[in-house]
């Protein structure tokens, strides 16, 4: 059997391509591509949210805030050790990042500007990545998707702390309920924006769903996430800023109206609200941190060195 062969037959097998194994360049970079992407807006995920620990109304709220936002570190970290597996450094993928030559998530280019943003991202974003990211636990890349499984658990809970914020919002004061619908006018189309362009407009789904990287379309899953969405928004009493938004009968699924694409190309491409401040925040903690790193790899060496 040859190498190609053999990972055909992995692939058709729902076996694991594992780090050791022969793959084609192009499985290789498309995971690169990927995985560090994933990565990136896992890491610059932690800015909107960050915004709101200091002015966390409660200490009950501030301690979940806080503790999410660690967990998308953790998963950002899980995802570089993913990425480096195919042979790829982390220092070069953050230098990419720093130089706007990778892209991360479009959603983390908007401000959060009320305190309902902090739930509504739990409610709506993590809602979205794990609609997202639960088929990617069977991606065919095997550290990608057994990275995916711990993820998916901690965005659950993500998803679930946001709409109990969400919940407590809405059954509080007319102000409150008001906030909570401000910042759902403002993040449904963004969140919708998540899942990628449209299937025929989409440069990689082909390819990737051959390879079994990702096992669901990008139309597919904005779909599943807007049917799962609607009912929770209805709970909340809260009103979806979409007018075309209607249940269909015959398609057992709800129709929807069209997103702004060149809004959401102006954001992939740099241009969003707050593109700039997102990676210079990252650059400037990169260079404030590098006396932790450089101590980190001095005491590295020096056990190094007294265990030679
Ligand atoms: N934003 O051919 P397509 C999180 C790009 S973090 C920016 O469909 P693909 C969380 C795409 O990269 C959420 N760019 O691509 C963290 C491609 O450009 P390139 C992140 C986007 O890869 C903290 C081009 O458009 N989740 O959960 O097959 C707090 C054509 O697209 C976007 C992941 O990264 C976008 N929204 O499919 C809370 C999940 N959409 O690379 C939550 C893993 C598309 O050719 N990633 N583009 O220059 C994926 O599942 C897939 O990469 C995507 C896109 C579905 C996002």
């Amino acid at each position: 059997m040859t190498p190609e062969e053999r990972f055909e037959a992995i692939i058709a097998a729902e076996e694991k391509i594992e780090p050791p194994d022969w793959m084609p360049d192009a499985y290789r970079n498309t995971l690169i591509r990927q995985i560090a992407q994933h990565a990136h807006s896992e890491i610059i995920g932690m800015q909107p949210e960050g915004n709101w620990i200091s002015r966390a109304p409660t200490l009950h709220r501030k301690a979940i805030l806080m503790a999410k936002v660690q967990d998308e570190a953790g998963h950002g970290l899980y995802l570089y050790s993913a990425a480096e597996t195919l042979g790829v450094k982390r220092d070069e993928l953050q230098t990419l990042l720093h130089q706007g030559k990778h892209k991360y998530s479009s959603i983390f280019n908007y401000p959060t500007l009320s305190w309902a943003d902090i739930g509504t991202i739990g409610w709506l974003v993590d809602g979205a990545a794990i609609t997202n990211q639960v088929m990617l636990t069977r991606c065919s890349y095997g550290p990608y998707a057994r990275a995916m499984v711990r993820i998916c658990k901690e965005e659950s809970f993500h998803q679930r702390q946001g709409y109990e914020s969400l919940i407590a919002l809405c059954s509080g004061s007319p102000q409150q309920k008001a906030m909570a619908q401000d910042a759902l006018d403002r993040w449904w189309w963004p969140s919708l924006m998540m899942f990628g362009p449209h299937d025929t407009d989409s440069t990689h789904t082909e390819q990737s769903m051959e390879w079994k990287i990702k096992r669901v379309s990008n139309d597919d899953l904005r779909q599943q996430f807007v049917d799962m969405t609607v009912p929770q928004a209805d709970y909340l009493g809260l009103t979806i800023p979409d007018p075309e938004l209607r249940w269909n009968e015959e398609r057992g699924h709800y129709d929807f109206g069209e997103i702004d694409w060149d809004e959401f190309w102006a954001v992939v491409k740099g241009n969003g609200p707050m593109n700039r401040d997102r990676v210079d925040h990252k650059v400037a903690a990169w260079d404030e941190g590098s006396w932790v790193r450089e101590a980190a790899l001095a005491h590295a060496a020096k056990r190094a060195e007294s265990a030679a």
